[in-house]
C-alpha cells in the first residue's frame, strides 16, 4: 500500500509473517493454516491502480494445505468485481520463497525471477509481494506487484490487499 516495507523475504519470514497489521503486512502461512484449518473463509482481493480506479476479486471459498503439504493454495467461487480472475492459475499450487522453490518452473526459481514470493506456478498471473514501483510506468514491464487480468504486466499496482473472513 506504500512500499514502507521490504517484502522480498525469506522462507522463515512467509512462514511467520512479517511488517505492521495497521499499515504493509503479511499474517504468515502457519497462521493462514491455522485459521482455515478451524473455520470456513472466503478470500477479497482490494486492488487499486495509481491512477485511481479500483476493482475486487472474490472467492466464496479459501483455504491452504499444511506446511509439509507446501502451504498449498485452495481459492474457488470466484466472483468478479472488476479485477478478473488472476489467481485460478495459482490454485492448487504450493508457496515459494527465494531460498525455497517448490514451483512448477523447473529451469528456474520464480520467486527469484520476479523478485516475489508466492503461490507460482510456472510463473504468475498474481504477484502481489512484489516491488512496490510508487507510479504507473508501462516501462517497467512485470516487475511490479502485478494482478494480470486487470492491469496486464505492466503495471505495478497502487494497493493490493488479500483479506480473508471467516463465512456465516
Ligand atoms: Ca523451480
Amino acid at each position: 500500500m506504500d512500499g514502507s516495507v521490504n517484502f522480498y523475504r525469506p522462507w522463515k519470514h512467509y512462514k511467520n509473517g512479517f511488517g505492521d497489521k495497521y499499515g504493509e503486512y503479511w499474517l504468515g502461512l502457519e497462521n493462514i493454516y491455522q485459521l482455515t484449518l478451524k473455520r470456513k473463509y472466503e478470500l477479497k482481493v482490494d486492488l487499486q491502480d495509481f491512477s485511481g480506479p479500483s476493482a475486487f476479486a472474490r472467492y466464496s471459498s479459501f483455504f491452504i494445505d499444511s506446511e509439509a503439504e507446501g502451504y498449498k493454495l485452495h481459492v474457488s467461487g470466484f466472483i468478479n468485481g472488476g479485477a478478473g480472475d488472476s489467481l485460478a492459475t495459482h490454485n492448487g499450487q504450493k508457496f515459494s520463497t527465494f531460498d525455497k522453490d517448490q514451483d512448477m518452473n523447473a529451469e528456474g526459481n520464480c520467486a527469484k525471477s520476479y523478485l516475489g514470493a508466492f503461490w507460482y506456478s510456472e510463473c504468475h498471473n498474481a504477484n502481489p509481494n512484489r516491488i512496490y514501483l510508487w507510479v504507473n510506468d508501462a516501462t517497467h514491464y512485470a516487475i511490479g506487484n502485478v494482478w494480470y487480468h486487470w492491469k496486464a504486466f505492466d503495471n505495478g499496482l497502487k494497493y493490493i490487499a488479500m483479506k480473508i473472513k471467516p463465512v456465516a
